[in-house]
């Protein structure tokens, strides 16, 4: 084997691998997540979330973006969808008010797993 073709066949390895590298990391920038979100009837106080009584508009705010759903209105549990490149995340469920929103609930919870974050239990797959 001459020097010269010692370099191109270690250049062409490097390549190679940088190639299949990037293409597990870019195969794994877009998972789709379903998360099954259930609020308490009440707030902690043992309080309505809504004036009149009524349920909350269920909001969920993940890596700094804030999801909601039609069918997350005036509800205590519905569906939502979200994409992430984790497994892990950081949430926050919120109800969406006319005047200032209510915390619903905070917390970690990660894929293929039921959490409970204050007065939400959230399922995520
Ligand atoms: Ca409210």
């Amino acid at each position: 084997m001459n020097k010269h073709f010692k370099w191109i066949s270690i250049l062409g390895t490097s390549i190679l691998t940088v190639c299949s590298l990037s293409k597990v990391i870019a195969a794994d920038t877009t998972n789709k997540y379903t998360i099954l979100i259930d609020v308490n009837s009440t707030k902690a106080d043992g309080k309505a979330w809504d004036a009149f009584g009524n349920a909350p508009d269920i909001v969920l705010e993940i890596e700094g973006t804030r999801y909601s759903s039609t069918h997350c209105k005036n509800t205590y549990r519905c569906k939502m969808s979200f994409t992430s490149p984790n497994k892990e995340w950081y949430l926050g469920i919120i109800d969406k008010d006319l005047g200032i929103d209510d915390l619903i609930g905070k917390g970690q919870c990660s894929v293929n797993s039921t959490c409970t974050l204050d007065r939400a239990t959230v399922t995520i797959n």
